[in-house]
């Protein structure tokens, strides 16, 4: 056994999950023979992984509270289990969101990480994915799909582009107004005390809001540039969106070595189940989750890996409090005392937040005159 196999505890684990790490080792292994010390060398087969995982989790294979959660740290290649944080230990003394507006009246707050969700975009009309009844997922019956999730897979999407066509359509940026929670995140930046807004939303919100690049990581993506997901030939945003607008998908024209053209389906540079995270996540969140002093989750399910792992990946000393409608993740029944948890929507937190900040009628302004 090598080094880098010994990193691994595979213990107590099922013969999925451990088929599911002996790829990762594999893809560990050949990325270090292959491109020593090149910290952004491509390992784009990661996602395949973490959308394989994800399907684990939601199936309930793997529990969502496992103690193996397994993070591949795709800027040296090594893998490892993230540190234990036991929530429950002393450094995470349960506290009340009335606690954490406290604190942030007393100033304690210097780098806050904020990881995001559809939900702090449903008051501004965009429907979330699996809030029951108005979610997409409950919505996309039309589109005849054997499951939800397919309009956002890689390997449907390859042979039928036109339920996301027609999504994507319906969801893209320009159409909506940020919401009191998007605005909150720029006060957050002005004051000086955000380290960064990870988010998974596609709608730009947060950039409309006025949070500017160097806060944001898109972990999920951007409508905003545009590529062949196999080839990865860039394509003219402008005629990807007029195709978009048109419904009418567009194919790649990038000539091939063998003279033939590509031909495959393109789409905006939105992450797709089985594809890899843009390397930014991955960069950013390593120096941020030893950085960041309080760390709020608010408007998601947290059920998308790897994402849903930043509120578990933060050092210990990090408060950590959930805003959203119901106990996800780590805030789920089992774990009680996972750090502090408002129950209602993003904005009204938003405003409860402002406040505590001295920012409530600044907030309240923005909005209005939005
Ligand atoms: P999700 O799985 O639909 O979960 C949303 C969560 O937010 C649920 O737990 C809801 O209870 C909660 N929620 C809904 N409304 C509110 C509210 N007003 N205040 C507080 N909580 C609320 O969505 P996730 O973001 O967890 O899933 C990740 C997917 C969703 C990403 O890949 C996104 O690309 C994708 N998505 C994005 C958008 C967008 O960009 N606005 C819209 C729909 C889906």
């Amino acid at each position: 056994m090598t080094d880098r196999e010994s990193d691994i505890d595979d213990g107590g684990l099922d013969e999925q999950t451990n088929a599911l790490l002996a790829h990762v080792r594999a893809l560990a292994l050949q990325s270090d023979s292959d491109s020593d010390n090149d910290s952004d060398a491509d390992l784009g087969g990661m996602g395949e992984f973490t959308a394989a995982l994800g399907s684990l989790v939601r199936e309930g294979h793997v529990p969502r509270s496992t103690e193996v959660t397994i993070l591949s740290d795709f800027s040296t290649h090594t893998i490892e289990r993230i540190p234990d944080h036991d929530p429950s230990s002393p450094d995470r003394p349960r506290l009340s969101f009335e606690n954490i507006l406290e604190n942030l009246k007393n100033g304690k707050y210097k780098n806050i990480m904020l990881c995001v969700g559809a939900g702090i975009s449903t008051a501004a009309g965009i429907p979330d994915f699996r809030t029951p009844g108005t979610g997409l997922y409950d919505n996309l019956s039309k589109y005849n799909l054997s499951q939800a999730e397919d309009v956002f897979c890689i390997d449907y999407f390859s042979t039928n582009p036109a339920p996301f066509y027609n999504l994507a359509r319906e969801l893209r940026p320009g159409k909506f107004k940020p919401t009191m929670t998007h605005h909150l995140f720029a006060l957050l930046a002005e004051k000086g005390i955000l380290l960064r807004c990870y988010t998974q939303n596609i709608d730009g919100l947060e950039r409309q809001a006025g949070v500017e690049s160097k806060y944001l990581v898109e972990a999920h993506g951007t409508f905003s540039t545009a590529s062949c997901p196999f080839c990865a030939t860039s394509v003219d945003i402008d005629t990807m969106n007029k195709a978009l607008e048109d419904e009418i998908p567009l194919k790649c024209s990038k000539q091939m070595s063998d003279d033939s053209v590509c031909n495959r389906f393109v789409k905006p540079d939105i992450v797709f189940f089985g594809e890899g995270l843009p390397k930014r996540f991955l960069n950013s969140k390593i120096v941020d989750v030893e950085k960041a002093d309080l760390c709020i989750t608010m408007g998601t399910s947290l059920s998308v890996p790897p994402f849903c792992f930043l509120p578990e990946e933060v050092n210990a000393g990090c408060d950590n409090l959930l805003v959203n409608r119901d106990r996800v993740g780590p805030w789920g029944e089992s774990r009680p005392d996972f750090n502090a948890f408002y129950q209602g929507s993003s904005d009204h937190a938003a405003v409860k937040i402002a406040e505590a900040i001295g920012l409530g009628d600044e907030l309240k302004r923005r909005h209005q005159t939005d």
